[in-house]
């Protein structure tokens, strides 16, 4: 299989809801598209990384240029035998995942068109159906966020995610727990605690969470595994897992018992599968975390989640939760049980809306 072009787009989508973590607040989404075409067919991708180096040291104006610059022309005709080698081939990079991963998933999924597959059996995946969860962002009030759970458990979600850092985080995960002490509930920090915090974050224990995502900071699995000696709420690493050798120490060293895998924080589809299989081996589940994405990246998400080890909700929810009018077509549905199905269309499973995708188009390049 050889590239003979890559296409990059940025495209801008104002959010239907602000989104907030402990590291701010996001109103719009700046995401680029990579589109790759050879040997007759087109795959799609898309970069996960933030409008600014905030969650990780990643945000779009950087992937641009690492895409252009460094991964793109590592790519162009190049013969590969499969998409599980195109990661590989960029790979000298140091860090840039999701700007790598972009381009790799795209490649997964001209592959798949190729062999007339849906991406999740060329993945790897078997289940037809994935179980949905929702991340609530840190609201304007404790009532508007128990409001907020509400009605997204009355669409049916699995599993309710909140946002916490100081200042909102025991109270008001207290509230929560008043107003639905049945729930599957977590709490994600994304890394807005120190060691320190330990005894804050003990008195979480009371309220029985499913697990607290990324307490510490995004590159330390050491303190985390000193964090989970002292509290019996199994801890979740996102952040701090970039590859499956990453996964595989924070699991020896006890650090969590959980961890949320992301496509584009680990670098693509190849990587993902192996921090899969290194959870598997070790009988430490995972879940499919999410950033916010646009269709395309939505559909790559819910096609991970059919692999085997995906045994919790994940935070691949509808469309509608995020966009006013989604660039695939239909958007990504969830049914009554909270549930996304698995088609058998091949690629990532849903059309593209290339007409509404040139209308938010502020920059395009073509690599040939
Ligand atoms: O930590 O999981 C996270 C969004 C942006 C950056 C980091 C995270 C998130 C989410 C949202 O929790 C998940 C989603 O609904 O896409
Ligand atoms: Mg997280």
């Amino acid at each position: 299989m050889k590239l003979s072009r890559i296409t990059l787009r940025e495209i801008r989508m104002p959010l239907v809801h602000f989104f907030e973590t402990s590291f701010g607040r996001t109103t719009e989404r700046r995401m680029v598209l990579v589109e790759v075409e050879g040997e007759g067919a087109a795959g799609w991708g898309e970069v996960t990384a933030g409008e600014n180096p905030f969650y990780n040291e990643e945000w779009t104006d950087a992937a641009w240029l690492i895409l252009r610059d460094y991964a793109g022309p590592r790519l162009l005709n190049h013969n590969f035998r499969s998409a599980a080698e195109v990661g590989d081939r960029t790979a000298h990079i140091r860090g840039h995942q999701m700007a790598r991963a972009g381009l790799e998933a795209a490649v997964w999924d001209l592959e798949a068109r190729l062999h007339k597959r849906p991406l999740w059996r060329h993945v790897g995946g078997n289940r037809t159906e994935i179980a949905c969860g929702v991340s609530i962002g840190i609201q304007n009030s404790v009532e508007e966020l128990l409001e907020k759970i509400g009605r997204e458990l009355e669409a049916g979600y699995q599993r309710i995610k909140i946002k916490i850092k100081p200042g909102w985080d025991v109270d008001v995960v207290r509230a929560v727990r008043e107003r639905y002490p049945a729930i599957k509930l977590m709490a994600d920090a994304n890394s807005a605690y120190r060691l320190d915090d330990a005894p804050r974050l003990k008195q979480l224990d009371e309220f029985y969470l499913m697990m607290i995502e990324q307490p510490l900071a995004h590159d330390d699995i050491i303190d985390h595994a000193k964090l989970q000696t002292r509290l019996d709420t199994p801890i979740c690493l996102d952040e701090c897992i970039r590859n499956a050798r990453m996964a595989e120490q924070a699991i020896e060293m006890k650090a969590c018992g959980i961890i949320n895998i992301k496509l584009g924080r680990v670098g693509g589809f190849a990587e993902a599968r192996r921090v899969h299989d290194a959870c598997r081996d070790r009988a430490v589940p995972v879940w499919c975390g999410g950033m916010l994405e646009s269709g395309i990246g939505r559909a790559h998400n819910i096609a991970l989640s059919t692999l085997d080890n995906f045994r919790l909700p994940g935070d691949v929810s509808a469309s509608r939760r995020y966009w006013k009018r989604d660039i695939i077509t239909p958007p990504v549905e969830v049914s009554p049980d909270g549930t996304i199905r698995t088609t058998e269309a091949p690629g990532f499973g849903y059309g593209i809306d290339l007409d509404y995708i040139r209308q938010i188009t502020v920059r395009e390049e073509t690599l040939d």
